[in-house]
C-alpha cells in the first residue's frame, strides 16, 4: 500500500513537472511584446548560415578599459549574436571573427558616437567596435545587433555615427502614486512604494531599450508635479534608479514643482528673487548632487494649467528659471516649458507662448534649455511648427513631442508619429533654418507612453513610437519609412513582403487619423477631460480656451480660425516668407486651412469641391483608410505570431468602430451648424447628434 502511494505520488510530481516545463516553454515562446525591438530571433537563410561562418567572439575589454558599460554591450552582443545565430555560434572556432570593443578609458557620456568597422580581410579577422567612450561603444553594440537583425552582413557593416542632438529624453508623466497622466498602457513603470530597496527588472529593461536607441535621459515624475518628490525620501529613491542607469548612458532628472520651498520648506513664499528661497533651492541642489553626481536636472511647468511659478510673484520665466539654474550650477540644466497660456488672456492661446517668451530671448541663464512643444496648442493630430522655433536666436530651445497619444486615440487607434515628427522637423521656420537645425544645440523631449502593460506601451504599434522618437532624437535626418522598416523587421518578421505590407499600415495611419477627426486643419475637437472621442459641440467650459467651439468657430457663415490680419493674427507670429506662404486660403496647403482662416461652407477648394464636400470627403476617406489598413494587418495573418496578431487586430476592430464615430459625430454636428444638405454620395450619420452628445466616459484611462 504504501509502495503504492509513494509511485502514486511520483508520478504525480513527474506529471506536475512536466505540465510546469510545458508550460514555461510555451510561455517562453509566447510573443507577448515585452522584447520589443530586442528580439533578435534567428536570422535565416544566407545570413543565417554567414554568421554561423563567422562565428563570431566577443572579445570583452579587460583592466581600465572595463567598466559596468562595457560589461552591458559585452553581454548585450554575445546574448544577442548567439540569439540570431539559433544559439549556432561557434565559441573558439580557429577561423571566428573576434569582435573587438576599443572604447578608451572613459565611461563618458557617448556624445561622440561610434564606428563599427570590419576588418575581415586581416590575418586576424575582426569587427571593431569604436568609440572615445564607453558609453559610445554601448551604443555601437545595439546598432550592430540592428543592423545584423535586419539581416545585414557583417561584411558590409560599416557606420560611423554620431547623436545630432546631446538631449534626448523621455519625460514621463508618471505621478508618485501610479497613475500616469494621459498613460494608455497601465500602471506607471516606476514602482516608487518599494524604491529604494526593490529595483524592479523592468527599470533595467527599460534602460536597456532606451539604450539601445540612443536615448540619454529620463525625467522621472509628472511636470504637473508633487513636492514631496524633492524630500530626502524620494531622493534615496532616485538615487537607486540614477545607479541602475548610469552604465546605460541614462541620465535622471525630476520635476520639481515650483512652489516648494514654501511646501516643504516652511518659507512663505516661493518668489524666485527672494534670498532665502535661492539659498533653500541651492541646498536642495546640493542634497541631490551629493547622492546622485550626474543628476541630469529639473524640467519645469511654470504658471500653465494651475502650476506655480514665477509670475504668482510678478516675475518673469526667466527669473524663475535662472533661479534654478543658479542652484544646479555647472552641474545640470534647467529644462523650462514654453507651454503656457491663461484663462485670463483673451488673445489667441496660439499666441501666448510667443507673446510671453520672445521679449525673454537673451535673459536665460546658459545652463536653461526652453521646451516647446511641436505645434502652438498641444499635440493636436496636425498642428503648424510652433511660431517660437527660430523666434528666439539667443536662447537654446528644445521639440517636446508627445508619444503617448492624448489626443490620437490613446493606445487603441494605430498612428504611427514618425510621418508627424519628421513634418516639424523638416519646416522651414524662415529664420536660420529648419525646426531640426533650430533645436540642434539642445535635443528632442518625448512624453513617454511606457506603462505596465506587459507590452510596454499598451498596444504592440505604440513601441514603434518610442522607438521612431528615440531614432529621430539620434538622427532627425532618417525617414519615417526607414525608421518604419527597421522597427518592423525587428519586432514582427523579416519577411519581405509582410515587411512592406507593415511599413504601409505604418506610414499610412496617422493621415488616416487626422482625416476623421481634424481634417483640414481643424483642432481641438475632442471630448472635455478625457480627451476621447469627438465633441465639437461642446462651447460652454469655463474657460473659454478649453472649448471645441473655440477652435472650430462653426456657424452657418463658415468654419475656421482666422489666424490672419483681419482675424487673431497669429499669422504675423511666423516669418514673412512662411506668412505669406499661409496667408491666402485659396493658395495654402489645404492640411492647414481652418487653422488659419474661416471660410464659407461653399469655399471652393482647388480640386473644385466646396468645403463642405471636402469635409465630408475626409472623413469618408478617413474612415476607409481604416478599414483598408485593418484588411491588410487581416491578410498578415501567416506571416506574424498568432498573439501579436490577434492583439492588434483586436485593437484595429476598436479603431474602425471609433473611426465611423468620429464621422459620424463630427459630420451630424456640422450638418446641424450649416443646416446643408449632406453632399451627394455622403451616407448621413444614422442615429441623431443627441445620441453621440449623451455618451460620457468618466473611466476613461489617463485622466
Ligand atoms: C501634464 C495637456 C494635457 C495635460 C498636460 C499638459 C502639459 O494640456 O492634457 O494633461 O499636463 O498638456 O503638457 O503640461
Amino acid at each position: 500500500m504504501m509502495r503504492e502511494r509513494r509511485l502514486v505520488n511520483r508520478l504525480a510530481k513527474a506529471l506536475a513537472t512536466v505540465l510546469v516545463a510545458g508550460l514555461a516553454a510555451s510561455q517562453a515562446h509566447a510573443e507577448d511584446g515585452y522584447e520589443l525591438w530586442l528580439r533578435h530571433t534567428p536570422l535565416e537563410g544566407g545570413a543565417l548560415q554567414e554568421l554561423g561562418q563567422y562565428a563570431p567572439e566577443v572579445v570583452a575589454p579587460q583592466g581600465e578599459f572595463q567598466s559596468a558599460t562595457t560589461d552591458i554591450a559585452v553581454e548585450e552582443l554575445r546574448a544577442g549574436l548567439a540569439n540570431l545565430a539559433g544559439g549556432n555560434v561557434a565559441r573558439g572556432k580557429a577561423t571566428s571573427i573576434r569582435i573587438t570593443l576599443d572604447c578608451g578609458t572613459a565611461v563618458g557620456d557617448g556624445q561622440a558616437g561610434f564606428s563599427l568597422v570590419p576588418e575581415l580581410d586581416r590575418p586576424t579577422p575582426a569587427f571593431r567596435i569604436a568609440a572615445r567612450d564607453h558609453i559610445g561603444c554601448l551604443h555601437g553594440s545595439f546598432a550592430l545587433l540592428r543592423e545584423l537583425a535586419l539581416g545585414k552582413s557583417l561584411a558590409d557593416i560599416t557606420l560611423q555615427e554620431r547623436p545630432a542632438y546631446p538631449l534626448r529624453m523621455l519625460n514621463h508623466w508618471d505621478n508618485p502614486d501610479g497613475h500616469v497622466e494621459r498613460g494608455y498602457a497601465g500602471r506607471s513603470i516606476f514602482d516608487w512604494w518599494h524604491l529604494p530597496e526593490r529595483l524592479d527588472r523592468r527599470m533595467i529593461d527599460y534602460a536597456r531599450a532606451n539604450a539601445s536607441i540612443g536615448i540619454n535621459g529620463a525625467v522621472v515624475n509628472n511636470v504637473n508635479a508633487r513636492a514631496f518628490m524633492l524630500e530626502p525620501r524620494y531622493i534615496a529613491k532616485l538615487k537607486r534608479l540614477a545607479d541602475a542607469w548610469r552604465p546605460y548612458g541614462i541620465r535622471v532628472y525630476l520635476s520639481p514643482r515650483f512652489s516648494a520651498p514654501r511646501d516643504l520648506g516652511g518659507l512663505d513664499t516661493a518668489d524666485p528673487l527672494d534670498p532665502e528661497v535661492r539659498a533653500w533651492w541651492r541646498a536642495k541642489a546640493d542634497e541631490i548632487y551629493a547622492a546622485i553626481p550626474d543628476f541630469g536636472g529639473f524640467l519645469v511647468k511654470a504658471n500653465s494649467e494651475g502650476q506655480p511659478g514665477p509670475q504668482d510673484y510678478d516675475r518673469t520665466h526667466a527669473d524663475g528659471a535662472n533661479m534654478l539654474a543658479e542652484a544646479l550650477g555647472e552641474r545640470g540644466t534647467v529644462i523650462w516649458r514654453a507651454f503656457v497660456y491663461s484663462a485670463e488672456d483673451e488673445t489667441d492661446r496660439a499666441m501666448q507662448a510667443y507673446a510671453e517668451f520672445v521679449p525673454l530671448d537673451g535673459r536665460f541663464a546658459d545652463n536653461v534649455i526652453l521646451q516647446v512643444k511641436n505645434g502652438p496648442i498641444d499635440f493636436q493630430p496636425r498642428e503648424p511648427f510652433h511660431p517660437l522655433f527660430g523666434a528666439m536666436p539667443r536662447t537654446r530651445m528644445m521639440l517636446e513631442v508627445q508619444v503617448t497619444k492624448e489626443y490620437l486615440g490613446f493606445a487603441s487607434h494605430l498612428a504611427f508619429l514618425a510621418p508627424m515628427w519628421e513634418e516639424v522637423l523638416d519646416a522651414d521656420t524662415g529664420r536660420g533654418g529648419t525646426v531640426a537645425q533650430v533645436v540642434a544645440p539642445a535635443g528632442m523631449a518625448g512624453v513617454a507612453n511606457t506603462g505596465a502593460d506587459r507590452n510596454w506601451t499598451g498596444s504592440d504599434f505604440d513601441q514603434a513610437n518610442w522607438y521612431a522618437f528615440g531614432r529621430l532624437a539620434w538622427d532627425p535626418g532618417l525617414s519615417s519609412e526607414t525608421i518604419a522598416r527597421e522597427w518592423n523587421a525587428q519586432t514582427f518578421t523579416r519577411d519581405q513582403r509582410a515587411q512592406d505590407a507593415i511599413t504601409d499600415i505604418m506610414l499610412g495611419s496617422r493621415e488616416a487619423v487626422v482625416r476623421y477627426m481634424t481634417p483640414l486643419g481643424l483642432a481641438h475637437l475632442m471630448g472635455t477631460a478625457h480627451h476621447y472621442g469627438p465633441a465639437p459641440w461642446v462651447c460652454d467650459l469655463a474657460r473659454p480656451e478649453w472649448n471645441p467651439c473655440y477652435y472650430h468657430r462653426a456657424d452657418a457663415g463658415g468654419i475656421g480660425f482666422d489666424r490672419t490680419a483681419t482675424g487673431s493674427g497669429a499669422l504675423a507670429q511666423y516669418a514673412p516668407e512662411i506668412a505669406q506662404r499661409w496667408r491666402d486660403p485659396d493658395t495654402i496647403d489645404p492640411a492647414l486651412l481652418l487653422w488659419f482662416h474661416r471660410v464659407t461652407w461653399d469655399h471652393r477648394m482647388a480640386d473644385g469641391l466646396t468645403l463642405w464636400e471636402r469635409l465630408a470627403a475626409e472623413y469618408d476617406r478617413g474612415v476607409s483608410e481604416v478599414d483598408r489598413l485593418a484588411a491588410t494587418w487581416h491578410g498578415l495573418a501567416p506571416a506574424i505570431d498568432p498573439e501579436r496578431h490577434r492583439a492588434v487586430a483586436d485593437m484595429f476592430a476598436i479603431q474602425q468602430k471609433e473611426a465611423l464615430w468620429w464621422r459620424d459625430a463630427s459630420l451630424a454636428y456640422w450638418h446641424s451648424v450649416n443646416g446643408l444638405p449632406y453632399p451627394d454620395g455622403v451616407t448621413p450619420p444614422p442615429p441623431p447628434l443627441e445620441h453621440y452628445m449623451s455618451l460620457s466616459f468618466p473611466e476613461a484611462p489617463g485622466q
